[in-house]
């Protein structure tokens, strides 16, 4: 019978897998954002085009030194002005990362414009034909809110004006601030504790500049998103965010609640649709588990039999860490092979939390996932994730194994570069 409980116990887990990834996703911002230039296209093979193509490659390589930087590329009308901005607190290497994937989008969102800017996650790539280095422009700034609402609106109105009245202080007149500035205040709310706010300037512009352009922000953000639990601010030269975690310090947003409300009606019958489709796929998976539990109990006839339960299995692995190919890995392993879970190493934000690079003592390459929150207790996540490890298929991305220490619970999976569709399936990847 206790193959049966084990089964029965992932099929929740796997939901959850499935499921609550899309609703995350669902539930925020989800870049990129673009600016287009109405009129004023450029030519196909013109001087302008292959300005433009200098320019980004120019500002590409460039992304790996620095957090922004302006320049520009050609003479006369040709001449293309360009600009990145990384927000400050992710490495060099992420903002290099994040202008690659803003120059195509760049490319494939605004086609053939002589101006246009682009929003990702964590940094804005503009460029126009004309020179705006060092020009102020707060218009058509764009918001993006959470839809989520605080429950008390009034009073967390009032905390986000304030902190970030306090932030622009320090971004424009502060000279050591790099025209950038994070903060915690306490708020206490239905679904949170604290409020953390962002706020960024563009270094070409001055700082009363940046002043400016942040207040033109702070009153966009109070009059179009005040009930939001999170929102940002989109504006040329600035840029402005907050929300109910500590998104500036790696940190991903909570579950959000399943009983959700609202939303559209395109929402809803996503949601439909991704539930039918992964109830649709657990009930394949529960029908594989029962044929290859049969199979298996088949083979094992001639065998001991009494001894062979699951749980005796996961027992006799947990108990006996000299097996080499053990499952457990310990959270110390874990830190070192991804140098203290920095933000170097990390590879993408999962439905369940960020993804890591790691490199184990022993050369191998793998792809640490570090679970934010799991409602499970140890003893029920060691038995899923044991049964997952015995269930796997050959082509899927391999679980190497897991790490369980204190509030800590981590996969550990074989390393691929380039991803596959496993890698989707379940969340390992994707926002
Ligand atoms: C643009 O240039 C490429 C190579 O120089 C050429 O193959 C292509 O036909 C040109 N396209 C147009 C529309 O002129
Ligand atoms: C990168 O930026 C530095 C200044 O920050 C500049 O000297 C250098 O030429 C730039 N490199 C490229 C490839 O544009
Ligand atoms: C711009 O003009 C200068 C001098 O006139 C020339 O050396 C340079 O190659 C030109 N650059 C481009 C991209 O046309
Ligand atoms: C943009 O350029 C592509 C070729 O690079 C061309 O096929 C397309 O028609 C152009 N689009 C516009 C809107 O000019
Ligand atoms: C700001 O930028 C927009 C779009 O490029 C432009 O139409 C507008 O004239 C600019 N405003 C100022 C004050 O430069
Ligand atoms: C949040 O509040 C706004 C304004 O009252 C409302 O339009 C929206 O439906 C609310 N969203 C949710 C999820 O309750
Ligand atoms: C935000 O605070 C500033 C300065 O404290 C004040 O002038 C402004 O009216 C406040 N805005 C809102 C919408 O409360
Ligand atoms: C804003 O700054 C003032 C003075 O430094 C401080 O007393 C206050 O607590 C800060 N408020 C917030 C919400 O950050
Ligand atoms: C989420 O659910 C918990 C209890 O399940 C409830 O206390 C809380 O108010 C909910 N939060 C929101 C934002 O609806
Ligand atoms: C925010 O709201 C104000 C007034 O409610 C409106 O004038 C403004 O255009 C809005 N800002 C953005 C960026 O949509
Ligand atoms: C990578 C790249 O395109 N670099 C170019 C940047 O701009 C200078 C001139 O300003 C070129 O010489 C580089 O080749």
């Amino acid at each position: 019978m206790a193959h049966y409980q084990s089964v029965s116990l992932i099929i929740p887990f796997l939901l959850a897998y499935l499921i609550l990834p899309s609703l995350v996703y669902l539930s925020h911002a989800d870049p990129p954002y673009q600016l287009c230039s109405e009129p004023g296209y450029y030519a196909v093979n013109s001087t302008f085009q292959n300005n433009f193509d200098n320019l980004v490659a120019n500002l590409s390589s460039n992304a790996s030194l620095s957090k922004f930087y302006s320049t520009s590329y050609g003479n006369g009308t040709n001449r293309v002005y360009g600009q990145y901005m990384c927000l400050n607190y992710v490495s060099n290497q992420d903002c290099r990362k994040c202008i690659d994937l803003a120059s195509q989008d760049i490319l494939r969102l605004c086609p053939n414009d002589t101006e246009a800017i682009v929003w990702e996650e964590v940094c804005q790539l503009r460029y126009s034909g004309q020179d705006f280095i060092g020009h102020l422009n707060i218009t058509g700034n764009i918001w993006k809110d959470n839809v989520m609402n605080v429950s008390q609106p009034d009073q967390f109105k009032l905390v986000v004006n304030t902190s970030l009245q306090n932030l622009t202080k320090v971004a424009a007149f502060d000279p050591l601030s790099d025209m950038y500035a994070t903060g915690a205040v306490e708020f206490k709310d239905a679904s949170a504790s604290m409020l953390y706010a962002l706020v960024q300037c563009g270094r070409d512009i001055s700082g009363s500049d940046c002043n400016i352009c942040l207040q033109q922000a702070i009153k966009d953000v109070l009059a179009n998103c005040s009930f939001s639990v999170g929102a940002r601010i989109l504006s040329r030269s600035c840029y402005l965010r907050y929300e109910q975690y500590a998104f500036y310090e790696g940190k991903t947003a909570p579950e959000p609640n399943q009983t959700t409300q609202g939303g559209s009606r395109e929402k809803v019958w996503l949601i439909v649709i991704l539930t039918i489709t992964a109830v649709g796929l657990a009930v394949l998976l529960v029908v594989s588990c029962f044929y290859y539990l049969r199979i298996h109990r088949r083979e094992r006839r001639g065998y001991a039999s009494g001894s062979t339960s699951f749980m005796n299995w996961a027992f006799q692995r947990r108990s006996n860490k000299n097996v080499p190919d053990s499952p457990l890995f310990d959270f110390t392993t874990l830190l070192n092979a991804t140098n203290y879970f920095s933000a170097s190493n990390k590879l993408g934000q999962g439905g369940f939390g960020p993804v890591y690079k790691g490199i184990l003592g022993d050369g191998r390459e793998v792809a640490i996932k570090r679970l934010s929150s799991t409602e499970q207790g140890t003893g029920e996540f060691t038995n899923e994730v044991l049964l997952i490890m015995k269930l796997q298929h050959k082509n899927l991305v391999k679980l190497l194994g897991f790490c369980v220490d204190n509030e800590e619970k981590i996969l550990v999976y074989e390393y691929m570069p380039n991803g596959s569709l496993d890698v989707f399936l379940f969340g390992l990847l994707t926002a």
